[in-house]
């Protein structure tokens, strides 16, 4: 496995100087944040993202996210001029020697929390899901860091009923349509394309969202069977809900050589459902890391891994889930937990 960070650019208040600083990280996670979605990526940006990520001795070689216009989930209006832009920055990224490309398909909004800094009982923040919250939240009115900021209000409520007209076979149909178009490229060039899990899996503001479970990950996978099509298998996204079982996920998936790219992330399901971000150690969340990460070396998984999100530790302020401490910890945790694997399998 390769151990990968993600890093924001120059914008990010985390620096290429810190993270070639965390033991056993040797590549970045980056996206060019510049270009608007839909449009291709220029050439002369990715070589300048590449060159000073290489020149502080780190590889560039996975891409999170290229994103996906609303046009082409919706299959209307320039969906097809959005999808030839994708191609071509598909090609172009791995002309500048991109081996994965991380994406997803959920409609209008990425990632969901209620809440982005909650303390938890030791003093840290966490990006938190509540679902008591989440029903008393109007999508129109806020907006969360992962989201894309250029929409209006009255853009957002038409985007909404549009997806809610379309339903879930609806975006099934238009999924299968942009993956038939987008994996003979990622063949040609010899990129790996992996789908990002919806965040959480659950149908959120009535939108819908398939990217969820086994059943849906099969289907998904079966739209084109090769291995340029795949899956970033997010083990927070899925995780989120003990309907699905990681490990197993992970056995099924990346044994069949489907998991170009793996987070690792914890999550503490609450109750009713709800869920806390935690940090990466088992002991703090609902899931066996050590079992997750066992699952990818037993199945001699040599893709790239990265911590996802991060608390916020020792008073540091920043991209929420994106601080340096937590996730440098969690890299850390990834790699001793991979290093004892290891041993173990040499000494049996
Ligand atoms: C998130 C997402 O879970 C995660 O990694 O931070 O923003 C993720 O990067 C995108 O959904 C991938 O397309
Ligand atoms: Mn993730």
């Amino acid at each position: 496995m390769k151990l990968v960070f993600r890093w924001y650019g120059q914008s990010d208040p985390v620096t290429l100087d810190q993270i070639r600083q965390i033991p056993s990280v040797t590549g970045i996670v980056s996206a060019i944040y510049s270009v608007p979605v839909g449009q291709a990526w220029q050439e002369a940006d990715i070589l300048a993202l590449k060159k000073e990520i290489e020149s502080k001795g780190l590889s560039f070689e996975v891409v999170e996210s290229i994103p996906v216009h609303e046009d082409i989930k919706l299959h209307r209006g320039d969906y097809q001029h959005y999808i030839d832009n994708y191609k071509l920055t598909i090609r172009r990224l791995a002309k500048a020697g991109i081996r994965c490309i991380c994406y997803n398909f959920m409609p209008v909004f990425d990632w969901t929390r209620s809440r982005l800094n909650h303390t938890l009982s030791d003093g840290s923040t966490a990006l938190v899901y509540y679902k008591e919250d989440v029903k008393q939240m109007n999508p129109t009115k806020m907006s969360l860091p992962g989201w894309d900021s250029s929409y209006q209000p009255e853009q957002i409520e038409e985007l909404i009923s549009a997806y809610q007209s379309l339903g879930e076979e609806g975006l099934w149909k238009n999924l299968e349509y942009f993956i038939k178009e987008i994996v003979p490229v990622a063949i040609e060039c010899d990129v790996y394309l992996g789908i990002h899990p919806d965040d959480p899996p659950w149908s959120v503001f009535g939108i819908p969202r398939i990217i969820t479970n086994e059943e849906n990950l099969d289907r998904f996978l079966s739209l084109y069977q090769d291995k340029h099509h795949g899956i970033s298998l997010c083990s927070g996204s899925l995780g989120c809900t003990s309907c699905n079982n990681i490990p197993k996920l992970v056995r099924k998936y990346a044994g069949a050589g489907r998991i170009p790219f793996a987070h690792i992330r914890n999550v503490k399901i609450l109750k009713d459902g709800s869920f806390e971000e935690s940090a990466h150690d088992s002991s703090y969340g609902s899931l066996d890391i050590v079992e997750i990460l066992k699952a990818y070396h037993d199945s001699g998984f040599d893709g790239y891994i990265r911590p996802d999100h991060g608390r916020m530790i020792w008073g540091e302020t920043g991209k929420p889930g994106y601080g340096l401490y937590d996730r440098a910890l969690g890299a850390v945790y990834i790699k001793g937990i991979w290093e004892a694997l290891g041993h173990e399998s040499k000494n049996h």
